[in-house]
């Protein structure tokens, strides 16, 4: 019990650090998401990283984006072609198939969501 407590606060702490750089100050929206209990993870040391993708394709009305990605240690992914939901529409627009970019995905409310995409 010790353990996961202590796992969950470090959850906690990483959500803290990537919130303040991957939404805009003052969004209350996901506030309720820290309060929840996250999948334990695999790995917290390396809790901003970025993992290399290409966009496989994109579905605009559902803002799905396939990517082709590597390992992702934070959900515990490894390197599959997988569909992920991106955080917003405007995202979801700004890349095409083929590009290459590099992404953040994180359990967002359950939810794998596409955080930060960097082309
Ligand atoms: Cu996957």
């Amino acid at each position: 019990m010790k353990q996961v407590l202590i796992v969950s606060g470090v959850l906690l702490a990483g959500w803290g650090a990537s919130a303040s750089s991957a939404f805009a100050a003052g969004d209350s929206s996901h506030m309720g998401n820290m309060a929840m209990p996250g999948k334990p993870a695999v790995d917290t040391s390396a809790d901003s990283a970025l993992t290399d993708a290409t966009v496989k394709s994109i579905d605009t009305s559902t803002g799905m984006v396939m990517l082709a990605h590597g390992a992702m240690a934070n959900i515990a992914m490894p390197a599959m072609t997988m569909a992920y939901k991106a955080k917003d529409a405007a995202m979801a627009r700004s890349v095409h198939p083929g590009d290459k970019v590099r992404v953040r995905v994180e359990n967002v409310g359950g939810t794998l969501m596409i955080v930060r995409m960097d082309k």
